[in-house]
């Protein structure tokens, strides 16, 4: 049987930036992964990143492309009433977004691993976290119809909203919190030049729609659409129509339109499960809580749960102290709720709802004036948007 300290489920950001931060401290792991390196890098996601999460990626060494390539961010811009009106983050915070995509994080976070020579089985199919409420714990995987064991110190559940770990705890102990939004963010990546410099966040009686981009000319956009609505009712120029529909004048005027490069569908939702720990299984990143993607928090919540994580087991075993791993849950939970909040109030001050018509857009426009124009609410936006501290 293979040993390891910890074996972690799960190649997406959460996972490999465990695995390099545990490898950092010295503590050797395993990640083991349903899909192929190509799938997972091919899943057009986050763009966005907290500062806390590049500090995280220089902390392991894999940062460099992220400065170099990545785009900082002063601010946003919110539309609506037909004008856009910025909102200075870094005057009221000091601090900054980078524009940078979760495909170049995993990328980047990929080839750090290969090149410190860490083991990652892509492929591995019938993943099972096991006896994780004993000393023992150990996850069992099929690879090329092959059966395998794999004995460690502690399972790290870093496996995404549909994954396997969340799924192997008995449902009396774990309590859940869910929020459905009744509509969906249709995606485009176009080969296109951004509209604008910085995002912005439109709030519209169409829909809301979000301006947002990877490059200097790649461009990404989202407008919400129906949860019945399917990709290939969208074509490209009826996308482009939709989107100019919902922005100002003068972004309507300056969008330059292309082909689609991607075009996908998002249904929004907010979840979170409680605790994040169950004996020798942890869960990290979306495999615990899912946000809507309006504050941006997803991505930078899976780095700030790993953080706490690899933080605790490195306690554990340098300091040879349970306090870290008792408190993660905790720890976790705490900083999850807040973007919770944040993410869930974004969603709704900026979205259509079924019942928005009428008295709720007109409380959503008078939210948007009180925002803009007061010092206490800019700022109260700007530190959820740049990320709380850790
Ligand atoms: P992931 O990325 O889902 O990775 C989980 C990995 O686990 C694998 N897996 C398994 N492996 C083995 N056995 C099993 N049984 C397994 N089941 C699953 C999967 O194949 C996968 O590789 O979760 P992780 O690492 O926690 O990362 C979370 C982020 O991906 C997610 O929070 C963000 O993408 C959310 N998000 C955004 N977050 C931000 O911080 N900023 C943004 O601007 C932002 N925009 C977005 C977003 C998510 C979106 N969608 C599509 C949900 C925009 C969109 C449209
Ligand atoms: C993105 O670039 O995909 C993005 C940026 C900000 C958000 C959501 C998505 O709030």
């Amino acid at each position: 049987m293979l040993r390891t300290k910890v074996a972690i489920i799960g190649a997406g950001p959460a996972g490999l930036l465990l695995g390099q931060l545990l490898h950092a401290y010295g503590i050797e792991n395993i990640i083991l992964e349903r899909q192929t390196p190509d799938y997972v890098l091919g899943r057009i996601r986050a763009g966005l990143l907290e500062e806390g999460t590049v500090a995280l990626l220089d902390k392991i060494g894999a940062g460099a492309r992220a400065h170099q390539e990545g785009l900082v961010h002063d601010g946003i811009e919110l539309a609506f009433g037909g004008s856009r009106h910025r909102i200075d983050m870094k005057a009221a915070t000091g601090k900054t977004v980078t524009i940078y995509g979760q495909t170049e994080v995993t990328l980047d976070l990929m080839n750090a691993r290969r090149a410190a020579g860490l083991t990652t089985v892509y492929e591995a199919s019938d993943v099972k976290p096991q006896d994780f409420d004993t000393d023992h714990p150990k996850v069992s995987y099929v690879k090329d119809g092959v059966s395998h064991e794999i004995a460690c110190d502690f399972i790290a559940g870093c496996d995404g909203f549909h994954g396997v770990s969340r799924a192997s705890v008995k449902p009396s102990a774990i309590e859940t919190f869910e929020r459905i939004y009744p509509f969906g963010w249709l995606g485009i990546l176009s080969e296109t030049p951004p509209v604008s410099h910085e995002l912005i966040y439109s709030n519209h009686a169409r829909g809301f729609a979000l301006c947002t981009m990877r490059s200097t000319h790649r461009s990404r956009y989202y407008v919400q659409c129906s949860l019945d609505d399917h990709v290939d009712q969208w074509s490209d120029d009826r996308f482009w129509d939709e989107l100019k529909r919902r922005l100002d004048q003068e972004a309507a005027d300056n969008l330059i339109t292309g082909p689609s490069i991607e075009k996908s569908i998002a249904p929004l939702r907010s979840f979170v499960a409680e605790p994040m720990r169950f004996g020798r299984l942890f869960l990290a990143g979306d495999a615990a809580h899912i946000v809507p993607p309006t504050g941006a928090k997803g991505l930078n919540l899976a780095a700030s749960d790993v953080h706490y994580l690899s933080g605790a087991l490195r306690e554990y075993y340098d300091e040879k102290s349970s306090v870290g791993i008792d408190g993660y849950s905790q720890k976790a939970l705490a900083r999850v709720w807040k973007a919770v909040r944040f993410s869930w109030w974004m969603t709704a001050m900026l979205h259509r709802f079924p019942d928005t018509e009428g008295f709720g857009a007109r409380i959503q426009i008078a939210e948007l004036n009180y925002l803009v124009g007061s010092k206490a609410a800019t700022t109260s936006l700007s530190e959820n948007y740049v990320g709380l501290p850790y």
